[in-house]
């Protein structure tokens, strides 16, 4: 199929990675030959991607415009006359403000540019931390950040690309700046070309301000089309500009510089990085260091558990006799909080529900339960998040990583991998999002579809509630058998996955540059935090909020469409009746199997609703009620509980899963592998069990 063409020129000052960036999206599918009619060197590719047929120009390095070498020639002669659908010009992430300023020219010469920062794998060991989403905002055009030794992803490039040749991203109209003290006279050159109408591949306004700088070639140009009397009149504002200004051409440049500073002392920030001393080689040493390693994550999650929940610090101080401390962590506690807050809002609203129930519910359950379902993880991924970004950003993770490479290589992961997998005991959505920055694809897909094998802090949530149905002996080993099979299967079946793609995988690998320790800056993990979760907020928020209006019509509507309060009667709880066999490789049966079909169900939305569906559908205020009215053994709940931290990635998750893989295939492959697994696991773990007691 041959789709749509878009030209691409690639620009940048020399040495600032073009030619590098240019060979991984061609994949050194490229020609070299000459600009046609001149001696410069220019690399030609091609790509097709999502039905487009890019054809890509590697052009060589240029400082500006202004020297007018026969490759700045080349340069502007191509974006003037060749008509690129999109410029990339590319920055140094290591020297960005000197390299910017090649950026700024173009962008006055046209809006049609993707703003590219090569080498962030070097700028963050040397301390410099720039926030590209800001860069984007202030110039209008979105800046991918790449650096090809630590990977990146080519499709986002692509992507970008193809969002500023469709008009979707970019400027409409080149960049103007304020030239310091010349904007009269640009303004008045600008009408006076224009106004002649005669230039026509030169926009007016660069071209007025590249005759103040002095450009002879371009003043040919004008001579050559414009009248007499016209030219006359140009020049005569340029010998004003001098005789009043001095050198035009030195005031255009410091306004340049002065617009990059403005940008930079907002968005970039650098800090002092010692010279590498002696190799941290207590991170290199195999056992002691995952014990390092652990040790760091456990207290990290003590911490932001604590603030999310109240738990273990509830627990622990209740256990020492100090119950009201314990309640009050629990209530002002993140999610407490957010509790609270929803509480107030529907108790407002409690008058409406004798006026007209079906909205009153369609409001507080299915809108504000919506909301909710969102907002209640958006804690707990802003607090993860925010862990993550300071493990990152003070050079902890890199030596994280090294530490853990020797073990997860075992099991055909990489040391990239340790960080997803130990945000994933907090939620799963952040440690699916933390994937993006492994180089090696394979190994992310992998782990796209087993993270969410990792009990999330939901599922502990839930599996605290099975466990205060049972003796405290039994609730220890249900706690800590459902936490090492979850591990043991994510383990295990990356291991396979592995084994099975062999053929094209290469050995784990852990390329890394690991950069000195420094103090995490706030700004920068302020920036970093608001771009994850608002990334999240965005992509997934639609989805898990859609996705409870569904719960909520399905358990609210009868399957006559009309609306009940009362769960029994509704379309999910009839469907769950038709869904036993969902509970029946769990070995629960009989007539009230549907309850915990439909838990299962619900629990989709968020693991909690398992508990919360139990209670609601039972009528009980326990779960061990819940259990008795259920007739559930000790060993089916084990069974249950064992399911629940196995089975589905919650919404969000499946959500997230989808924005960062955007594969619905992806998607599918990590549901299906959890259900599979989840039946598997739970059968032989409750045969297991019934062997050993007995029963
Ligand atoms: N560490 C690191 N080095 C890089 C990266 N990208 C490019 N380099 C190095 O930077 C140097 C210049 O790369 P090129 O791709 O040749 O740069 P260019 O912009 O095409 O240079 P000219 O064509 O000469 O203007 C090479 O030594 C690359 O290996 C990166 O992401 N990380
Ligand atoms: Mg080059």
């Amino acid at each position: 199929m041959e789709g749509k063409v878009i030209k691409v020129l690639f620009i940048g000052q020399p040495n600032v990675g073009k030619s590098s960036i240019f060979n991984m999206v061609t994949k050194s599918h490229v020609e070299v030959g000459n600009w046609p009619g001149k001696t410069v060197a220019v690399n030609k590719g091609e790509v097709s991607f999502k039905g487009y047929k890019l054809i890509l120009y590697d052009l060589p390095g240029i400082y500006g415009f202004t020297t007018l070498t026969q490759e700045e020639l080349v340069a502007r002669e191509a974006i003037l006359l060749e008509k690129p659908d999109v410029v990339v010009v590319v920055v140094d992430s290591t020297i960005p403000e000197r390299t910017m300023n090649l950026a700024i020219q173009v962008l006055e010469l046209t809006g049609r540019v993707v703003l590219v920062f090569s080498k962030t794998d070097l700028a963050h060991g040397r301390g410099i931390h720039i926030n590209y989403e800001g860069v984007a905002r202030e110039l209008n055009v979105p800046v991918v950040p790449v650096s090809i030794v630590s990977g990146f992803e080519v499709e986002r490039l692509l992507d970008e690309i193809i969002n500023v040749a469709e008009g979707r991203k970019g400027r409409r109209e080149p960049l103007r700046i304020d030239y310091n003290g010349l904007n009269e006279y640009v303004d008045s050159l600008e009408e006076m070309l224009s106004r002649s109408g005669r230039l026509k591949e030169y926009p007016a306004r660069w071209v007025a301000v590249r005759l103040l700088e002095g450009d002879s070639v371009l003043e040919e140009v004008v001579k050559s089309t414009l009248s007499s009397d016209e030219f006359k009149r140009v020049e005569e504002l340029l010998g004003e500009a001098r005789r009043l200004i001095g050198v035009p051409a030195e005031r255009i440049t410091e306004a340049r510089f002065k617009l990059i500073n403005a940008i930079a002392s907002k968005h970039i920030v650098k800090v002092k990085v010692k010279p590498r001393g002696p190799s941290p080689s207590i991170f290199y040493k195999p056992v002691v260091s995952i014990l390092i390693a652990l040790g760091i994550y456990l207290s990290i999650f003590m911490l932001v558990f604590t603030l999310n929940t109240g738990f273990p610090l509830n627990t622990i101080l209740s256990a020492m006799g100090f119950e009201n401390a314990a309640s009050i962590v629990e209530e002002y506690s993140l999610s407490g909080l957010v509790e609270k807050s929803f509480t107030a809002l529907t108790s407002m609203l409690e008058p409406m529900s004798h006026v007209n129930p079906a909205l009153y519910s369609f409001i507080v359950d299915g809108v504000i339960g919506g909301v909710a379902s969102i907002l209640v993880f958006l804690p707990l991924i802003i607090v993860m998040v925010i862990v993550q970004v300071i493990v990152e950003d003070s050079g902890l993770a890199p030596r994280l990583a090294v530490a853990s490479h020797s073990f997860f290589s075992k099991m055909g992961l990489s040391g990239h991998a340790f960080f997803p997998f130990m945000l994933g005991f907090g939620c799963n959505v952040p440690a699916v999002l933390a994937t993006r920055t492994n180089p090696n694809s394979v190994e992310r897909l992998r782990l796209l579809l087993t993270l969410s094998f990792i009990p999330c802090q939901a599922r502990l949530v839930v599996l605290l509630a099975f466990t205060s149905a049972v003796s405290r002996l039994f609730s220890g080993l249900i706690l800590l058998s459902s936490y090492l099979l979850a591990v043991a299967v994510f383990l295990v079946v990356n291991y396979v996955l592995y084994k099975l793609s062999r053929s094209d995988a290469k050995e784990p690998q852990l390329l890394m540059e690991v950069p000195a320790f420094h103090r995490p800056l706030a700004r920068v993990v302020y920036w970093k935090t608001l771009a994850t979760v608002k990334h999240f907020a965005k992509r997934a928020g639609l989805v898990i909020f859609a996705g409870s209006m569904f719960v909520w019509f399905i358990t609210s509507f009868t399957t006559s469409l009309t609306y009940t309060g009362n769960m029994d009667e509704s379309i999910a709880s009839i469907a769950s009746r038709g869904l036993q066999f969902i509970t029946a490789p769990l070995g629960i049966t009989g007539g009230n199997a549907w309850i915990i079909a439909l838990s299962i169900i619900t629990g989709f939305i968020a693991k909690e609703l398992v508990v919360s569906t139990l209670l609601v559908a039972t009528g009980s205020d326990t779960v061990r009620g819940a259990m008795s009215v259920l007739g559930l053994s000790d060993l089916q709940l084990f069974s249950l509980a064992v399911f629940t931290t196995l089975y589905m990635p919650c919404l969000a998750t499946v959500a997230t899963i989808y924005s960062e893989s955007r594969s619905v295939k992806t998607t599918l492959t990590a549901v299906a592998i959890s259900l599979v697994a989840a039946y598997i696991v739970t059968a032989a773990a409750g045969s297991i069990a019934s062997l050993l007691t007995g029963g």
